[in-house]
């Protein structure tokens, strides 16, 4: 069996690849390890910025792969109780970004890659990758009924987040990681309880909170906490009562807790994102942390660039394919700093030594104060700073 590409697995990054190369008209097979229903479920992110919505209306998909809603760009600062709006729009023209989870970007890109005639498979086991630096990799995989199967490609695009094959294959010495530990832990929270009415950042003495939409009667909340906490430490009480203290709002509604994790806040960067004819997509390369909502933004970059890349190769020009790491990474280290800075800032602002805690504020002061400190925020959040394209 033989295909241009196969995409190793269904997240944002892999769904976004295919739907893309799929619309290019460019063969390709996906390979999923977990089922449909799994997939499909799986929520995190909850805004695709600006600048991803403007690369899907760039490839006339807007209407087939966006749901939710268009976001109207303002973010809720609350510094001891006290709010400040900022506003992320530029005044640039093009749509502006959307509240749409990243569950309903995943479902709507699934949807769209089949109706147009894409082989996804799912429960796709035991997954490896062959002959990368040759001219045509070999991939191997067994169906959900134990059967090998094997596939030959031109390219293999590694989907498969942190935790997959892809990267793994890569010999040693090849990669070079960088990693951060901001020695922060966030329990996040989903519950079916009313969304705020724009996404909101408290910095309080008690530690960090957040409370973010996740649709129209679902919300996700963060809550900063030590980094080896446990879960079951924070009974549903607990929670509210910590919520409601840090950001400043004791008539905050709850609602039924419908998941919860820990997890430490980290950073990571593997360079180059490629490896003969694997290229590396989404978290398979780089992990950054949610401040900022730019992981699953930084995954749809890589695929857009990625999908351009093949479609210029198949016609004869492999330019962009040798400048895929480069120009992807020049946008990851423009965001993971923009991550770092915001995660730093609302952290310090808090519970950090007395020196840390005032530089943290001078910060969110000119924030609040200098228009161009406000507009190179906004470049930053909607993802349109020059900065991060090649
Ligand atoms: P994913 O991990 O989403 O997808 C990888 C896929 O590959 C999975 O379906 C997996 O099953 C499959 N796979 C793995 N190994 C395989 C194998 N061996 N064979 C076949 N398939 C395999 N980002 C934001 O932008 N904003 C946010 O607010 C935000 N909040 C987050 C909150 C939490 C709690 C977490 C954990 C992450 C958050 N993120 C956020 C980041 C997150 O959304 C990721 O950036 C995004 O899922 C990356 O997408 P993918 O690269 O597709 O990786």
């Amino acid at each position: 069996e033989s295909t241009t590409v196969v995409v190793i697995g269904a997240g944002p990054a892999g769904m976004a690849v295919a739907t893309l190369l799929r619309h290019s008209g460019i063969d390709c097979v996906v390979l999923e390890r977990r089922s449909r229903d799994h997939v499909a479920q799986r929520q995190r992110a909850g805004i695709v910025e600006t600048r991803a919505v403007r690369m899907f209306d760039s490839w006339g998909l807007t209407d087939r792969v966006l749901g939710g809603v268009p976001y109207d760009g303002i973010l809720e600062f609350r510094v001891d109780g006290r709010s400040r709006l900022v506003s992320d729009s530029d005044g640039s023209d093009g749509p502006p970004a959307r509240l749409c989870p990243q569950q309903v970007l995943v479902q709507k890109l699934t949807a769209t890659y089949l109706e147009d005639g894409g082989d996804l498979r799912f429960e796709a086991a035991d997954v490896s990758l062959h002959d990368l630096t040759g001219d045509r990799p070999t991939v191997r995989y067994r169906t959900a009924d134990g059967t090998p199967r094997t596939i030959t490609c031109d390219f293999v695009a590694g989907c498969d987040g942190d935790h997959g094959v892809s990267r793994r294959t890569v010999p040693d010495g090849v990669l070079t990681a960088y990693a951060f530990d901001h020695g922060i832990g966030w329990l996040t929270v989903l519950a079916d309880a009313p969304p705020p009415a724009h996404p909101l950042l408290a910095v309080s003495r008690e530690g960090f909170a957040a409370h973010f939409p996740r649709g129209p009667s679902a919300s996700r909340y963060y809550l900063q906490c030590p980094p080896d906490d446990d879960p079951d430490a924070w009974p549903e009480g607990r929670v509210w009562d910590a919520l409601r203290t840090r950001l400043g709002d004791p008539g905050l509604v709850s609602g039924a807790i419908t998941d919860r994790e820990i997890f430490r806040l980290r950073s990571l960067v593997h360079d180059p994102m490629r490896y003969g004819r694997l290229f590396l997509v989404g978290d398979a390369a780089h992990i950054v942390s949610p401040m900022g909502g730019k992981g699953m933004n930084l995954a749809l970059y890589d695929a857009d660039l990625f999908a351009r890349a093949v479609r210029d190769s198949v016609q004869g020009d492999d330019t962009a394919l040798h400048t895929y790491s480069a120009r992807c990474l020049r946008r990851v280290w423009n965001d993971q700093e923009f991550s770092h800075w915001l995660t730093r800032t609302l952290h310090d602002a808090g519970d950090a030594e007395p020196f840390l805690r005032n530089l943290a504020r001078a910060r969110l002061d000119r924030l609040f104060t200098s228009p161009a400190a406000a507009g190179a925020f906004a470049e930053l959040m909607t993802g349109l700073d020059p900065a991060g394209d090649a």
